[in-house]
């Protein structure tokens, strides 16, 4: 039996991105979703953007994670080429520490949303967390171990802090 097609794509403008974006395939490994890592750059390999944006309904698709940096263009050029939601994570860059990627990925024009996550870590971890509530909507035994995963969570903040 062969496995299922992954519902999930973790791409990146490069490979210096992917510090922060394994953030996100942990996040999914850990709720047991499986994911297509690729490194796509809007800049770099612009047709292989459009080829992969294009292409990713009929590819089983059903959530995009794309992390960008500085002029971040990745997330909205594929929103702008797909219907599927794209959660879009900006990378800390070193220049401005990622306030150019934030404002080059929130501020889209009306009619092409893409969803705009924290700066780093903490954005491809929840963008991790946000595909896998997508995807729980029609999934009853992802969303039990979505929440587990969160219940988890809780139950290791401690009531008061420890030396
Ligand atoms: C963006 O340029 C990438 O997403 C990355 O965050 C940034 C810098 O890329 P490198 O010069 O490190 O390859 O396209």
């Amino acid at each position: 039996m062969t496995a299922a097609a992954p519902k999930v794509a973790i791409v990146m403008g490069s490979q210096s991105d992917w510090p922060t974006m394994q953030c996100a395939a942990k996040v999914l490994e850990e709720l047991e979703v499986a994911s297509d890592v690729r490194i796509v750059s809007a800049h770099r390999t612009p047709d292989r953007m459009a080829d992969f944006a294009k292409g990713a309904a009929d590819q089983g698709l059903s959530v995009i994670i794309a992390g960008a940096g500085g002029a971040a263009h990745l997330p909205g050029m594929i929103a702008a080429m797909t219907h599927l939601p794209v959660l879009g994570v900006p990378i800390q860059s070193k220049a401005l520490s990622g306030m150019d990627s934030l404002l080059s990925i929130v501020q889209m024009p009306a009619g092409v949303p893409t969803g705009t996550l924290a700066i780093g870590e903490a954005g491809a971890t929840n963008a991790g967390l946000l595909a896998a509530s997508i995807l729980a909507t029609s999934d009853p035994a992802l969303t039990a171990r979505l929440k587990a995963w969160r219940a988890a969570r809780s139950d290791a903040v401690t009531e008061r802090p420890v030396e």
